[in-house]
This record gives structure tokens, sequence and C-alpha cells, in this order.
């Protein structure tokens, strides 16, 4: 059996209403499950959302509400997002979910038996926002959050805390015998920076509100956000609960997160599972944030993205490939409508609408709807589309998804080109070419195919549809990478020219 892939995203909290950032990392964390699923390997994937917060618990009061009655409303509009943005998800986690608070309580058990539990006195720098302590030297001027640029607080507490500063070694050898552990290089490289200059201890309980899960020796105090919110990827393919699904899973292939929380995946969790006496993950792949037109969303400044609006506007597949083609994969990128209705209209009505309908439409009008099937494959252009897959094969392989789209276009340019370099038009009106007219139709129609196949992981929706109006019925399954291997699937299929794919927008209007 191939080997089974597990992909997590961060799990979001749910204070304040989901945007285009987290529209974002799903969709990315889709588009890797769905390619892995296209090499045909059995899949989890899982997300979820981060309930026990104390900003989750100041929102649920600010609306007037229980934090729970709160949560289960928004994790409803996390869900929908996924749904919206077309996330073929395994399961959807929430940390206030009976099975997750067996979870923490065993970590935490495990954790306190090993003695990397303790209870004590601290004082430090802390971010409210963050949920989390500062050094001073990583505070900016003023007592800067360098996330939030708002001031930290100085706080002290009496509470439990974990001995993050007895692994520092550990996790800097795992740093140097796994380089992929954690990637791009530059996020692994801010993190080895961070190790070398030593990692205290962390608190990890708060005595000061009921909303969380209670410590198993300890009822007066719960469970601090990071510990009981890590450990949902382990909740998540049935630790403790479902051993088969778990032994087939876990250690998870990828967690997918943004750039702020990278040192909690990349130190605090391995810590953590180490100190536990469970496998580490293989991978943390850290992708950059999404400003709107260069600037970091915020409430205040009231610039927010409403990713549901977007897909309302735009459809779900034009925001995905915008989103994956536009940044450069663990970059920061940008979201401007106008940068987005500039690719829908070139990359996407243009270079592949067009395309498409041309085609189908000669092969309408030529061949009664039926792609030829007599007269052999171009090896030249063949060998085209087979190098623009596997310079596609190895993007996806080294998570950069904007480079694979970029192959993939590189392969509808050719199509585009060939199609005025042959006339197929010119061609057809000579009775002595009609087997070149033959061939130039199956190549076309096959460089097609190769197209819908690669796009689906970033346009499933185009890529089905694509596939169908090619004679290749999905009936919501998964294309399959290996078909590509073999050239010719085309011939003699029926296709169905249907309307635009992608109908131009006038930005006028
Ligand atoms: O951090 N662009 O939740 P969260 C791209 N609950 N990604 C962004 C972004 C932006 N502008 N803003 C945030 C949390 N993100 C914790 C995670 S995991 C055990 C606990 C990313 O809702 C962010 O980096 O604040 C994170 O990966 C995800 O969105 C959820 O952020």
């Amino acid at each position: 059996m191939s080997q089974p892939f597990y992909l997590t995203t961060a799990i979001s909290y749910v204070n304040a209403k989901p945007h285009v950032g987290h529209a974002y990392e799903f969709i990315v964390s889709d588009a890797i499950c769905r390619y892995r699923r296209m090499q045909g390997r059995p899949v989890f994937f899982l997300s979820g959302v981060d309930e026990h917060s104390a900003t989750v618990e100041k929102a649920a009061e600010e609306a007037g509400q229980h934090p729970r009655d709160y949560c289960d409303y928004m994790a409803e509009v996390f869900l929908n997002l996924h749904r919206l943005t077309g996330s073929s998800l395994s399961d959807f986690i929430r940390t206030s979910e009976p099975r997750h608070h067996d979870t923490t309580k065993e970590l935490l058990r495990r954790a306190y038996a090993k003695g990397d539990i303790y209870k004590g006195h601290y004082e430090g720098w802390y971010c409210f926002s963050c949920e989390a302590f500062y050094l001073a030297d990583d505070l900016l001027d003023g007592e800067l959050c360098p996330v939030h640029k708002k001031k930290a607080e100085w706080r002290q507490e009496e509470n439990y805390f974990f001995r993050l500063s007895r692994y520092a070694e550990a996790i800097k050898r795992h740093f140097e015998e796994h380089p992929d552990f954690n990637v791009p290089v530059m996020y692994r490289n801010e993190m080895l920076a961070l190790l070398d200059r030593g990692l205290q201890d962390i608190s990890i309980s708060r005595s000061t509100t009921r909303w969380g899960i209670t410590l198993p020796w300890d009822e007066s105090n719960v469970s601090y956000v990071w510990f009981d919110a890590l450990s949902n990827y382990l909740t998540g393919v049935g630790f403790l609960k479902d051993e088969a699904l778990f032994n087939t899973y876990w250690p998870a292939d990828v967690h997918v997160i943004g750039k702020d929380i990278n040192r909690f995946h990349s130190v605090l969790w391995p810590a953590m599972l180490m100190s536990c006496d469970i496998a580490l993950p293989k991978m943390v792949l850290v992708h950059g944030f999404v400003y709107h037109k260069g600037e970091k969303m915020s409430k205040t400044i009231g610039n927010i993205v409403d990713p549901v609006s977007l897909i309302e506007q735009y459809g779900r597949d034009p925001l995905r490939y915008f989103l994956l083609r536009e940044i450069a994969f663990g970059q920061d990128g940008n979201y401007s409508e106008d940068a987005l209705i500039n690719r829908y209209n070139a990359d996407l009505a243009n270079d592949l609408g067009n395309l498409f309908s041309r085609v189908l439409a000669m092969i309408k009008k030529y061949r009664e709807q039926r792609v030829p099937r007599t007269a052999g494959i171009d090896g030249a252009f063949q060998e085209v589309i087979s190098k623009i897959r596997r310079a596609y094969v190895e993007s996806m392989e080294q998570y950069a998804p904007h480079l694979a789209l970029g192959a993939v276009w590189d392969l509808v340019s050719k199509a585009n080109d060939y199609v005025q370099k042959q006339e197929p038009w010119a061609l057809a009106k000579d009775p002595n070419k009609k087997d070149d007219l033959d061939r130039v139709l199956l190549n076309l129609a096959e460089a097609l195919r190769a197209v819908a196949v690669m796009i689906h992981p970033f346009m499933p929706g185009t890529s089905e549809e694509m596939l169908k109006r090619l004679g290749f019925p999905l009936d919501g399954g998964f294309p399959l990478l290996k078909d590509l291997e073999h050239a010719g699937l085309c011939a003699g299929n029926t296709i169905d020219v249907g309307a635009s794919l992608f109908p131009r927008i006038d930005k006028t209007k």
C-alpha cells in the first residue's frame, strides 16, 4: 500500500472571524493533500479550532455569551470557510471536545510524571494577543510585541511550568539530524538562533480562568493555550482511542503553520513530545503572511479582507489560484482586488479559458465532437508535456505550489503557441492534411488533459469540469498523476464544449 500521509493546519483562534490569511492556510494545505491523493496515497487532513484561549473568553464576554455558546457558533463559521474554500478535510477538531480533553490530560500526566512540570513563580513580558511571554531581547523598542506591535505587559505568575530548558540540546540535535524538520530554511535558521540563545521554561497553566482543561493533579488550574492546542494533532488521529488510525498516521508528515507560531511548533511541541515519549512530526512547514496592499490586516485599520465575500464575488477556484500563484510559498504576499482581477483575466480567462474553448470548439467543428484516435501522437510535443510534468512534480515535492503552477502555465502557453503554429483551421481546409489535423487535435486534447490533472490540487472544480468535458468524469474522485504517464488516453473520447470556464471580468463595472 502507498505510504499514508498526514497533514494538519494550525487550529484557528475563534476570537474573531476568519480573514484571508486563514483562507490561505486552508487552501495551501488542501492543495498539498490533494496532490498527495493524486499520487495514490491515503491522506488524513486535519484542521480545527482552538477554543480555550483568554482572548476567546474575552470575545465571548464581549458578545454576552457563555464561551461554549460563542465557540459553537464560531466553530461553525470556520468550518464553513473550509467548505467554501473547498478543503477536503478528513476531520475538524474542536479543543473543547471530550476526546481532546483526554489527550491533553494524558500529556500533562506524562510530563508531570517525568518531572518536567513544576509549580513556580514567573515574571516576564507578556503579550496578551500572542498569549506568550517574551524575553526583553525579543521585544521591539518601547516594549512592543514583535508580532502585534502592541505594548507587552510585565506579568507575575504563580502557576505550573514546563521544563522547556531541559530539551534545548535535544531539539538542536534533532534540527541538525533532520534538515527538513523546519522549512523553508529561513525559518529554520531563526529557530536555530533561538536555540543557541537557550530556552526558558514556560508557564503552562492558569488559575484565573475556568474555561479550559483542568490539570489532572490540581483542579484549581487549567491548562494554558499551547499545551492544550498543540496536542490536537494527536487527538485528530485517534490518540488513546483508535490505535489502528493512530499507528497509520502518526507521526504527522506536515504541520502547516504561519510564521508567527513557528517557535511553538518547532521548539515547544517537540519538547512536549519528547517529554511524553511520543514520536516527533516529520516536518513543520511555515508560510508567510498575507497582507492587504502591503499592510497587515487589523480591526483597527479596518482593512481585514473577508474571504467569504471574495469567494461569493470571484468564485472559489479563482481565489485559490490567485493566492497559490501570487504568493511565493514561505514569503509574505499581498492581496489586492486589482491583482486578483488581473490574474483572473490574464491567466484564467485568457490563457487557459480561451485555449480550452478553442480546442474543444475545433474538435466539435472538424471531428464531430470526438478526439481523433487514428493519427498517433506527436513525440516532440509529448516530450514537452512530460518535461513540464516532471518540473511540476519536483516543485510540489519541494512544497513550492507557486512554481508548480508556473510550470502548468508554461504548458498552457506552449499549447497556445502550438495552436498558432499548426493552424488547425488551415489544415482543415486541405483534405490531404487530414492526418496532420487529427494529430494536432489529439495533442492539444492531451495537453488539456495534463493541465486539467495538474491543476486539480489548486482548482479542483475547474479540474473536474475540464476532465468531464474531455470525457473523463471523476464523479467526485481524484485524478491520478500516474495517468499522465500514458500518452493518448483522450483518443476516441466524446467531448463537450460547454460554456466558458472563466468569463472575463469587466473592471469598469
Ligand atoms: O495562532 N496571513 O491561531 P490564529 C497568513 N490558535 N496566515 C496568517 C495570517 C495572515 N495575515 N494571520 C494568521 C493561532 N495566520 C493558534 C494556533 S496551532 C496548535 C494553534 C495564520 O487563528 C497563523 O500563522 O491566530 C496560524 O498558522 C493560523 O493563521 C491560525 O492563526
